[in-house]
């Protein structure tokens, strides 16, 4: 007797994407634990296609950008090949490869690598996508000292240290009233955001950067102080690439991302991705 074939949530014909098994496919709360709980009620915000089979590993579901919000980012980071240097499960990719002709999509990760291209099926823009197992900071080292790809633009949407970014007090008096202490780019992974920054400004000028939305403005703006300092390993041969802030002036905007009436991050653009300074892309 033939031997039946197994599909998973992709279906027959894409069995070499289909991640199915690699993580929980949740589709009862009953079946979640606890801390993922908040996250799951969401599901639908994330991935519109959730119930076609998107997967999340745990990281996924704290981290994922919101399909609206990555639709938003993406529109405004059209160009031909955009670079996302920490993929996750892929919001973000499957949102680019909307609006851009080429996406790379980079994790350390090797499962949430493959999370990402089994949802990018699920879209339905897999092919567009070209997922690498690799360390951001290595991959950027090596693209800014010998330019073998043009990347017209680099979306940095880093770990900020774990959903506790917020470290959230309740104040007694108003316990409806959250406040959060100023995140700072000191908290961004794998190193200090100002450094993931001036080595993404090696690569191109044109840079989408998605922060929490407690983060100190005065450390934003910083971001484009004193580049010229910066002193990357094996870039110091690239010329006319570090940019300095006596260059015209440039301006950084800062997007807040908001669903209903919950602010959810921001994301900064520089360069040619701001409004007025299109020249610089
Ligand atoms: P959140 O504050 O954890 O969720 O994340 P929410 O639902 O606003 O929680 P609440 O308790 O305030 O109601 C808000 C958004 O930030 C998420 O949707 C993610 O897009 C993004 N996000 C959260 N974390 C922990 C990360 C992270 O580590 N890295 C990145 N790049 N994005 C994150």
């Amino acid at each position: 007797p033939t031997k039946k074939r197994k599909t998973g949530l992709l279906g027959p014909g894409n069995e070499l994407y289909d991640a199915t098994g690699l993580v929980t496919y949740y589709t009862e709360a009953s079946q979640v634990p606890d801390h993922l709980q908040k996250y799951f009620s969401q599901r639908t915000r994330f991935f519109s296609l959730y119930d076609s089979g998107c997967l999340l590993d745990d990281e996924g579901w704290y981290s994922v950008t919101p399909e609206a919000v990555a639709d938003q980012i993406a529109e405004r980071c059209r160009c031909t090949t955009i670079l996302d240097a920490f993929c996750g499960v892929g919001g973000n990719a499957i949102a680019f490869a909307r609006t851009c002709e080429r996406v790379i999509a980079l994790d350390t990760s090797p499962t949430r690598l493959a999370l990402a291209r089994h949802n990018a099926t699920v879209y339905g823009v897999a092919d567009r996508i070209e997922f690498i197992l690799a360390d951001y900071l290595s991959f950027a080292r090596k693209l800014a000292s010998s330019p073998s790809r043009k990347i017209d633009v680099v979306f940095l949407s880093p770990p900020w240290g774990g959903p506790s970014y917020l470290s959230g007090v309740d104040t007694q008096d108003a316990p409806e009233v959250t406040t959060h202490p100023d995140f700072s780019l000191a908290s961004v992974q794998p190193v200090h955001g100002k450094e993931l920054f001036d080595l993404t400004r090696l690569i191109t000028p044109n840079v989408a950067y998605y922060l929490p939305r407690n983060t100190r403005i005065q450390e934003i703006s910083s971001l484009l102080d004193n580049v010229d300092g910066v002193d990357v390993e094996g870039a110091s041969t690239v010329a006319g690439k570090k940019r300095k802030r006596d260059d015209g002036g440039e301006r950084i905007e800062i997007e807040e991302e908001w669903m209903g009436n919950k602010l959810k991050a921001l994301t900064c653009y520089f360069g040619g991705l701001v409004e007025g300074q299109e020249h610089l892309f």
